[in-house]
């Protein structure tokens, strides 16, 4: 007789969930270093599912994986760029928003600002957001350049001179080749969403010059990296650089770390959640994602991870540090600073990644 009953109050809770009984697994892919600690463990708790969740630190990787088809995951967060291409060629389902009643409480300016790479919001809805910039070691930085480092600016990791200076504790850049050579053109004084061959090429320049100081490639390791004192500069995105700053407070190991969104401008970009089409359980997919937008659950992700939301409901659910600081809100004053992603063409795509290349293997 219990049992029955608890079979009757199970099938209820489905039912009510609007979720198919055999939607009972969620495969996520998602950025490392992205989500609270409990978030999944909520999901799987309130649903009573099992979800896989699996990490990548790079669009590419992302984009190899929706390009080919059957990846097997329900929802994934492409940055809105690359989500444009990607929706351009067919790769994700058009959002049912009559699951999602959480979208009321979306920021409908961040909203529209994602709308501009996703007509409608069609297909996706933002995840979290943030700048790309320039995370160092506050203490080894003054030892090696006095009080007058350029720790505003660009100059810190594109100008020759100063980067030599540092290369002994360690200088490190994204592999994301339409972040780094934006912002070297930038610093060049030219404009980072130019898709001019000479601009990228100039920018290829500044970063060549730079090359031999650079100790690594890579968009994840430098958390860690640099909240141990391992290294000094990243070229980093702005939450991570603020977990460093945390682990390195947590490990009490006397490392101090900061975040500046350089004079010159940096990126703004935003991650979207969207759900590929051949998603095999996309019920569920838009269960997630409508939980993602509790404002309670979004709150809990940018409190942990330091990256700024576009959930206007979760605003008074924020810790107040982190929602006055201006790496992670930035100011309307620096706000103006920022650039947004352009969205390239095969074959700029193709420029970019041969340029890319080039500055990698120093050749
Ligand atoms: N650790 C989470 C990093 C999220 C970075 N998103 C990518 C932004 C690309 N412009």
């Amino acid at each position: 007789m219990k049992t029955g009953v608890c079979i009757a109050a199970l099938a209820a809770a489905w039912i009510a969930g609007g979720v198919a009984a055999q939607d009972k697994v969620l495969n996520v892919y998602n950025w490392s270093d992205y989500i609270a600690e409990d978030t999944i463990a909520k999901f799987e708790a309130k649903f009573g599912v099992k979800v896989n969740y699996d990490v990548y630190d790079s669009n590419e990787v992302l984009e190899a994986k929706m390009l080919a088809g059957n990846s097997g995951y329900d929802v994934v967060v492409p940055t809105s760029d690359f989500l444009r291409r990607q929706v351009a060629a067919g790769v994700y389902m058009e959002l049912d928003k009559s699951k999602l009643p959480n979208l009321k409480n979306m920021d409908p300016e961040l909203m529209a600002n994602a709308a501009v790479y996703d007509e409608g919001n069609k297909h996706a809805v933002i995840y979290m957001w943030g700048t790309t910039g320039i995370g160092y070691n506050v203490g080894k930085v003054r030892e090696r350049l006095g009080e007058d480092a350029p720790t505003d600016s660009w100059a810190l990791v594109f100008d020759p001179e100063v980067v030599s200076k540092l290369a002994d504790c360690g200088v490190t850049f994204l592999d994301a080749p339409t972040e780094m050579l934006p912002a070297a053109m930038n610093y060049a004084g030219l404009d980072p969403n130019s898709t001019k061959r000479e601009d990228f090429e100039k920018g290829a320049e500044v970063l060549m010059a730079v090359r031999p100081h650079v100790r690594y490639f890579h968009s994840s390791q430098y958390i860690n990296d640099l909240a141990n004192g391992e290294i000094c500069v990243a070229v980093g995105w702005s939450g991570d650089v603020f977990q460093a700053q945390a682990r390195a407070e947590e490990a009490g190991n006397g490392v101090e770390i900061a975040y500046v969104i350089p004079k010159e401008g940096a990126l703004q970009w935003f991650d979207m959640m969207a759900i590929p089409k051949d998603a095999p359980h996309p019920d569920l997919a838009h269960e997630f994602i409508n939980f993602i937008m509790d404002p309670q659950i979004t709150a809990d992700i940018t409190n942990y991870v330091w990256y700024a939301n576009a959930n206007a409901a979760s605003m008074p659910l924020v810790d107040e540090e982190v929602k006055s600081d201006p790496g992670i809100f930035p100011p309307e004053e620096v706000k103006k600073r920022l650039w947004a992603s352009t969205v390239y063409n095969a074959r700029t795509d193709r420029l970019v990644n041969r340029l890319w290349t080039q500055v990698k293997t120093g050749q």
